[in-house]
């Protein structure tokens, strides 16, 4: 049953793979992950010898601002989230990417082909992909070629990427329940009639299936592209972005929050009570209720819901 998500949320979410939701961010949020963007670009420009017109990345952005930080369990995201995938989750990876405008001189290619000077110029993501279908991911060892679902991430537009070109997120809708194989064999050429560009204002957020195939257009704007994905999978699954989050981090963290850093609750062995001869990883077995709070949160969302939903 669900928490937050509508019938019509779920439906898309199942047959395009995604949901928008414009106007999500209040202007006072968005204020400040747009202060936060910039706080952070001076970092990065500093420590990495980057000009001003220089596009980067960042991974593990919760660990560069709390604005980043609270991101990962916002309280009216995070019911979709677990409506979505579930409560056993935890961060995969966050991201921050910083897109200025292309130099006149750089010639964007087709999108989503990857072919392009913009490729060759180091742009990244610019080719069409569902995540984690690498050849040394799920491309190897799945025997249909099919992609299990692992992951959803939240995309949150922070700069306005209403215009077409402006280095929008392209999706193309239903692919989740592709093969990523035929995706290669066609080239990386999706059909426009199958592709989506997101034209989305400051402040809208889209919670998506990440195997649903995706790629970001050329900024061909005078605007920055700023926008944030917040990756959320299983916790038996290893996150990208870090082994362990800092300690200190996850001491001052809440329950919920510092189960979605990838931490347990501070006692005992990570592999269970007899770690010696019958270890069992507190992220697959749980046996402590502490280790995954999420759980009580959701049952308790869902029946407040249904209570709610009772006729009187
Ligand atoms: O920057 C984006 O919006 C897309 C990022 C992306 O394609 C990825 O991380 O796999």
């Amino acid at each position: 049953m669900s928490i937050a998500m509508t019938e019509q949320q779920e439906k898309d979410f199942e047959e395009k793979g995604f949901i928008i939701l414009e106007d999500f961010l209040k202007p006072d949020e968005l204020a400040r992950l747009l202060s936060a963007v910039d706080e952070v670009a001076d970092k990065v420009r500093e420590a990495e010898g980057l000009e001003p017109n220089d596009p980067f990345a960042i991974r593990n952005a919760l660990a560069h601002h709390e604005a980043f930080l609270d991101l990962v369990d916002h309280p009216r995201m995070l019911p979709l989230v677990v409506d979505a995938i579930g409560w056993n989750i935890q961060i995969r990876t966050t991201h921050l990417d910083y897109r200025p405008p292309y130099p006149e001189d750089l010639e964007a290619g087709e999108v989503g082909v990857g072919k392009g000077a913009d490729q060759k110029a180091g742009y990244r993501n610019v080719s069409w992909h569902p995540d984690l279908a690498s050849d040394y991911l799920f491309g190897a060892p799945s025997l249909d070629g099919r992609l299990p679902f692992m992951e959803v991430k939240v995309f949150y537009v922070l700069s306005d990427l209403s215009e077409s070109n402006s280095g929008n997120l392209w999706l193309s809708p239903g692919s989740h329940k592709l093969i990523p194989e035929e995706l290669k064999e066609m080239d990386r050429k999706v059909d426009p009639a199958d592709a989506v560009e997101l034209k989305l204002r400051p402040g809208a957020a889209v919670l998506w299936r990440t195997a649903t195939w995706h790629c970001v257009g050329p900024n061909l704007s005078d605007k920055t592209r700023k926008i944030m994905h917040v990756g959320y999978h299983y916790r038996w699954l290893r996150p990208t972005d870090y082994i362990q989050q800092d300690p200190e981090l996850l001491a001052a963290s809440s329950p919920i929050r510092r189960q979605l850093l990838g931490g347990l609750a501070p006692d005992g062995s990570p592999v269970g009570d007899s770690p010696d001869f019958h270890p069992s990883s507190r992220y697959w077995i749980i046996r402590h209720s502490e280790d995954v709070p999420l759980k009580a949160w959701a049952e308790e969302q869902a029946s407040a819901e249904s209570r709610f939903k009772e006729p009187v």
